[in-house]
């Protein structure tokens, strides 16, 4: 028995016929976990469920449901879009494995199949689809501090509005800046500045810990964070906790105007949202909540 199988991808097996499923079976079980399904409505369960497979391999000839309709299905959800689909069938004309490709299917396997080059088939998908994640990963990540970057806040920021618009909850914005940041440059050198960038990132990713709490490097020295269902004074409650975190690292800036540590500005913004508010309305409204906070004294919150 193999003493980790919690490690071992997770492939979906359809089709209607219990024979070829138990012969699919047979095949993946010794090196995937294995999930047999005997029609398209049982694989859309399982693979919308809180634990989906890792690829699919989905006959096509299935009675209500059959392979291209649930191939359709899975790649118009954005949360299934990405797990590989290949067809395993025993249609063999060409126009079926077009067919296959237009639903969305990576992959179209005519039966009878030789084994092995199914095994293959579906590790090289899988490995495909594992350097695909890594890259659209990296993509969202901030290279210098290793949370979440502009791309990825401007993502999550329409998700979280849309998502306060459908249930009418409030949704608060923090914008976050480094006070005479310029000047802890001039001072301790560009180095040292890396990484205070890095232990500011850090505590305001530990700090935001609500779920569905977000953080993410704005650009330069400035932050953003996006809080979800928090009204104005919970939102001030956080940003005066983040404050107070900033505050705990006691990094030394002997330049600074305001205090002998490292010190951020925060504009914050909570309103109750509607369709009609454009995301960038609000992002202006922070924006002018930090300038504000930094025309008036700077390591302060204002809104
Ligand atoms: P204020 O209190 O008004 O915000 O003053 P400030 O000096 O922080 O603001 P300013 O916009 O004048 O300067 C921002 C500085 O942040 C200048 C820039 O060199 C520094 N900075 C931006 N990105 C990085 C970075 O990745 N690493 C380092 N070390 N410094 C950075
Ligand atoms: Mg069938
Ligand atoms: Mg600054
Ligand atoms: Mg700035």
């Amino acid at each position: 028995m193999h003493n980790n199988r919690k490690s071992l991808p997770k492939i979906l097996i359809v089709d209607d016929n219990k024979q070829n499923v138990e012969l699919l079976v047979s095949l993946f079980e010794q090196e995937f976990r294995v999930v047999p399904a005997t029609s398209g409505e049982r694989a859309l369960k399982i693979a919308t469920s809180k634990n989906p497979p890792d690829i699919i391999l989905t006959d096509i000839m299935m009675p209500e449901i059959d392979g291209y309709q649930l191939c359709t299905s899975l790649k118009n959800n954005p949360e299934t879009r990405h797990i590989p689909v290949l067809f395993v069938t025993a249609i063999s004309e060409v126009m079926d494995a077009t067919k296959g490709f237009e639903a969305g299917a990576v992959d179209y396997i005519t039966k009878p199949f030789h084994p092995p080059m199914v095994l293959a088939r579906v590790n090289l998908h899988l490995a495909y689809q594992r350097k695909q994640k890594l890259l659209e990963d990296f993509a969202f990540i901030d290279a210098l501090t290793e949370i979440p970057n502009r791309r990825r806040f401007d993502q999550v920021f329409e998700n979280e509005v849309l998502r306060a618009c459908r249930s009418s909850q409030s949704i608060s914005l923090l914008f976050m800046d480094i006070d005479f940041f310029k000047k802890y440059n001039d001072t301790y050198g560009h180095g040292k500045g890396d990484s205070a960038l890095r232990q500011v990132a850090l505590m305001l990713q530990s700090t935001l810990k609500r779920a569905g709490d977000f953080v993410a490097r704005y650009g330069g020295e400035e932050f953003v964070a996006v809080l979800p269902y928090a009204d104005e004074n919970e939102a001030f409650d956080i940003s005066v906790k983040i404050r107070d975190a900033i505050a705990t690292l006691k990094i030394p800036h002997k330049t600074s105007e305001v205090s002998p540590y490292i010190t951020l500005s925060y504009g914050l913004i909570s309103i109750l949202p509607d369709m009609k508010i454009g995301l960038e309305l609000i992002v202006e409204a922070a924006d002018r909540a930090l300038y504000e906070a930094k025309r008036t004294g700077r390591n302060k919150i204002c809104r």
